[in-house]
């Protein structure tokens, strides 16, 4: 039988339940409350923008209060469409209350970031490849989308918001 010292048998039963209890909140956290990473959904050649699903972003209602809203990011805004209405420099984008939103985002260029205030969302939007995210909008209010990776110059001025009401 190996000796193990006491304060050494301590730091393996401290480090084992540390352990453990990693472990188990990672278990949870996919199998019980069922959190994903977000993941890539496909790959679109940046250059072709136009000839992809991207060529018109914007909000679409594809059944009762579901919706898509397309984002391409560009050096220094967000496309959000056309028709969006603008506050300043800011796109917004109008949800009811109680839509579910998937959005699907893109870049143009180079790597941007799309964080939703009060949301559960932060992905990247790289070249290339389309980040999807669902949205449940439950609360009324203003929230804003800002770009969390550094892209340049007019980079603090990369902001769109989503007004719920
Ligand atoms: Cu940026």
């Amino acid at each position: 039988m190996i000796h193990i010292d006491r304060l050494e048998r301590y730091w393996l039963i401290a480090v084992g339940i540390v352990f453990g209890g990693f472990t188990a909140a990672l278990l949870a956290s996919v199998f019980v409350f069922g959190i994903r990473l977000p993941s890539p959904v496909g790959r679109i050649d940046p250059a072709k923008i136009d000839q992809t699903e991207f060529a018109t972003p914007g909000l679409t209602e594809e059944f009762d209060g579901n919706y898509t809203l397309r984002i391409v990011a560009k050096m220094w805004s967000y496309d959000l469409g056309k028709n969006v209405e603008k506050e300043g420099s800011i796109p917004v984008i109008t949800v009811p209350t109680g839509s579910k939103v998937t959005i699907k985002a893109t870049s143009k260029d180079i790597t941007h970031g799309f964080y939703l205030e009060q949301h559960d969302v932060n992905v990247m939007m790289l070249p290339g490849q389309i980040s999807q995210v669902e949205v449940k909008f439950d609360r009324p209010g203003k929230y804003h989308i800002i770009c969390h990776e550094y892209c340049g110059p007019g980079h603090q001025g990369m902001i769109a918001a989503i007004l719920v009401q």
